[in-house]
Formats: structure tokens, C-alpha cells, sequence
């Protein structure tokens, strides 16, 4: 009892301290309460993000980028979007945390420890681009519902985890398994326990890659609670929708899988290229798989002023969903005429390039840099904002920076 009263006494004195002032019914709180202005709803300090990331949605968080915050070639966590369809979970205890595999087409139904998914299969790691299938949606006109995304739904960080396929082989697939489909523990913001924010999933072919994995380390690190802590599925290059946080189910489907968000027209585009505005029937939609070419200039942030005398040396990251990029470009007259970039080779399949070049401009005055990259099968990314599609997917357009001479 006397311990009780001085823990709790000390505890009140902290509080004040940092409200700053007294709590003058504080002795009347219940026991573990957390006054409200201790609550933190600050999401800078919430998820450690860099206080230049752009909020665009508070319930649920989406917070995007700026193309500047991703100069670094493996995205740390203060640089990487956050986008919830729900509300994110709290109190995970990762010693009781299980993995099941169930689904029509799994031949022996499995429920995994953490403990036991890190102990029983071979670990590997991933640098792996994931990118909203809405990034870039702001710029459609007519306009598409949603978060309206600039450039910054987009990072490739360095994933650790054990291989999907591993998991599934070891519970069995049956011949006629066509989809994998994922189910999480984040809820519905209506509340109600029996709907899921979110339940998608991809192809066979796409969950048996080696690069397919069950993440529990983001940069070396156990993975933040905001990016899908202790366990998410990672599928590199396609939309990262597919790439399930705070997982806990894995479905091998006979069908495609038809849990939320893989119905209907989420995360659809039309399959045939429609005229802005135009309706499109549901049935008219497919599922969007690999994701297209696209890049991004990340230094100098747009509106850098710079002397005449000294050539500019631009950076960036490019990336084309399940293919290379194989080309890089830059152009500082709009477009009339492109020259190339050095592009590296990607440190593995499906992870980000990065390219750079040096630029000489003619004379002082307004420029903006342009880039453009090219995909291994030729296809490079359109000047303007491409197939206008009722949702607001895949806008791949160029990049664009200004850049002042003086
Ligand atoms: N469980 C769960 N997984 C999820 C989501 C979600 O809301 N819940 N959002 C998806 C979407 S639409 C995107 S774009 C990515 C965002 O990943 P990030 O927040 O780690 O950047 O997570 C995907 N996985
Ligand atoms: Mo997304």
C-alpha cells in the first residue's frame, strides 16, 4: 500500500512536470490512466518520422515523402510513407505471435511461432521497392477519390525474413492453389471486429519468388510498429498493398483471393484504356500486378539555386516493377532533347537503381530537370500523366525538379 501511494505520488509529480502545471484531481485518477495531454498525437514523434514528411490523413495515418527525404539509397524509417486502411494495432506481444497457413489449397493447415518461422527456415535479406499502386494520383483530372499522393508513396528498405515459399512448401500446396491471400490483425476504423480493413494477396507464381518474404527486420532492425511489426509479408514491385502488415494468416486460395480491397474496383485499373471521366464497370477492371517504369530525382530538392560556374551532379533512385531498368535520362529543355544518366544495377531483383549525372547549363535562368527511365523490355515513362483511370492508379509520369542558375 505505502509503495503504491509513492510510486503513484512520483509518477503525479512526472506528469506535472511535464504538463507544467499541477493535476489538481490527480490523486482521483484511475491507477495506469494516461492523462490526454500526455497522449501523443504528434506523428513526427509517433512513428520517428522526419518532420518534412506530409501528412495527408490522420484516421487513418498516410503520411507521404518529399522527393528530397529519399536521396538515400536504402529508405530509412524517417523517410518512408505510411499508409493504414485501418487503425494501428497496439499491445502486440511477439512471443505469442503466430503465423498460420490455411486456404482450400494447403495440404496440411500450420500455425508458426515467430520463434519457430526464424528457427525452421533459412533467413534472407532484401533491399525491396514497394510503392502505393496510388502514388503520383494527386495529378489525374478529372480528379480520383482518395489520398491524394504526390511523389512520396515509395521506399526501398532493407527486409529480412524468411522466404513465403519455404513456409507454404512446408505446409504443402495442392495442384490447383492459384492465389495466396493475407489476413492481419489491424482493425476496421468502423470498429467492428468482424471487418477487415484490408485482405489481399497476389498469384502463385508471385508468392513463390525468392524474393517473397516474411519480414521481421526493416534495416537490421525489428520492424516499426507503423511498417507492420513483428511480422509483414513483402512482395517487391507490385502494389505495395499486396505487401500485408502486422500478418498473421496466409490463405492458399483455389481462387483468386477475394478478401477486402481485391474486389470490386480497389486497386483495379480499367483493362482497356478509357477516356478521362469515363465510367467503367467493375467487371471491365483487373487486378494491378507488376507495377510500371518510374523514377525520381532526389537531389537537389526542386527549387535549388545554384552558381553558373559549377555543374550540377543530380541523384535519384529509378525502378519498373518486376523488370530492370535499363536506361536513364534527363532532360532540362522540357523534354526537346534528352541526354543519359549513369544508372547502377540493382543490388537484387526488385530493388531500387540509382542514377546520377552531371548537368552543364548554357547560360543563368529557369531550368527543370526532367528524368526518364527506360524498362528492360524498352517502355520508358510518358512526359505527362499517362492512362487516366477512375481510382487513380499508376500515374508513372517523369519526375520533374527546378532548378534556378545564377
Ligand atoms: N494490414 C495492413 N497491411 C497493409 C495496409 C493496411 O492498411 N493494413 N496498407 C497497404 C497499403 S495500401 C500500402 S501502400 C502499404 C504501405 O506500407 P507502409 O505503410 O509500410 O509504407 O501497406 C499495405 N499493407
Ligand atoms: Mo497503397
Amino acid at each position: 500500500m505505502k509503495r503504491r501511494t509513492f510510486v503513484k505520488n512520483a509518477v503525479l509529480g512526472s506528469f506535472a512536470a511535464i504538463i507544467g502545471t499541477e493535476l489538481v484531481f490527480g490523486s482521483k485518477m484511475p491507477y495506469g490512466y494516461t492523462p490526454l495531454a500526455l497522449q501523443e498525437t504528434d506523428p513526427f514523434k509517433l512513428f520517428n518520422k522526419n518532420k518534412e514528411m506530409v501528412v495527408l490523413n490522420d484516421k487513418p495515418w498516410n503520411i507521404e515523402a518529399q522527393a528530397h527525404l529519399l536521396d538515400d539509397k536504402i529508405t530509412p524509417n524517417s523517410s518512408m510513407f505510411i499508409r493504414n486502411n485501418g487503425l494501428v494495432p497496439e499491445n502486440i506481444n511477439p512471443k505469442k505471435w503466430t503465423l498460420t497457413i490455411d486456404g482450400e489449397s494447403v495440404k496440411n493447415k500450420k500455425t508458426y511461432t515467430l520463434a519457430e518461422l526464424k528457427s525452421k527456415f533459412q533467413q534472407h535479406t532484401y533491399q525491396l521497392t514497394i510503392e502505393c499502386g496510388g502514388n503520383g494520383r494527386n495529378e489525374f483530372d478529372p480528379p480520383a477519390k482518395g489520398n491524394q499522393w504526390t511523389v512520396g508513396a515509395v521506399h526501398c528498405a532493407s527486409w529480412t525474413g524468411v522466404r513465403l515459399r519455404d513456409v507454404l512448401e512446408d505446409a504443402g500446396i495442392k495442384k490447383d492453389a492459384v492465389y495466396i491471400g493475407f489476413h492481419a490483425i489491424d482493425q476496421h476504423l468502423s470498429g467492428d471486429p468482424k471487418k477487415e480493413p484490408i485482405s489481399r494477396g497476389c498469384p502463385m507464381f508471385k508468392a513463390l519468388q525468392d524474393e517473397t518474404i516474411l519480414a521481421f527486420k526493416m534495416n537490421g532492425e525489428e520492424i516499426p510498429l507503423a511498417h507492420g511489426y513483428p511480422l509483414r509479408l513483402v512482395v517487391g514491385g507490385w502494389p505495395a498493398s499486396v505487401s500485408g502488415k502486422w500478418i498473421n494468416r496466409i490463405s492458399v486460395r483455389n481462387i483468386v483471393h477475394d478478401g477486402e480491397k481485391m474486389t470490386g474496383s480497389s486497386y483495379k485499373v480499367p483493362c482497356k484504356p478509357v477516356a478521362p471521366g469515363e465510367k467503367v464497370k467493375d467487371e471491365d477492371m483487373c487486378i494491378i500486378e507488376s507495377m510500371p517504369v518510374k523514377s525520381i530525382v532526389t537531389y537537389p530538392k526542386t527549387g535549388a539555386t545554384l552558381k553558373k560556374d559549377s555543374s550540377l551532379k543530380i541523384r535519384g533512385h529509378a525502378w519498373a516493377g518486376e523488370l530492370e531498368v535499363t536506361k536513364m535520362e534527363y532532360s532540362i529543355d522540357f523534354g526537346a532533347t534528352w541526354k543519359s544518366c549513369t544508372i547502377e544495377k540493382p543490388v537484387n531483383r526488385l530493388s531500387w537503381q540509382h542514377f546520377s549525372a552531371s548537368i552543364n547549363f548554357p547560360k543563368a535562368g529557369y531550368y527543370e530537370v526532367w528524368a526518364k527511365a527506360t524498362d528492360a523490355k524498352g517502355v520508358s515513362q510518358p512526359m505527362l500523366t499517362p492512362g487516366w483511370n477512375p481510382k487513380g492508379y499508376l500515374n508513372n509520369a517523369c519526375h520533374r525538379i527546378a532548378v534556378k542558375i545564377v
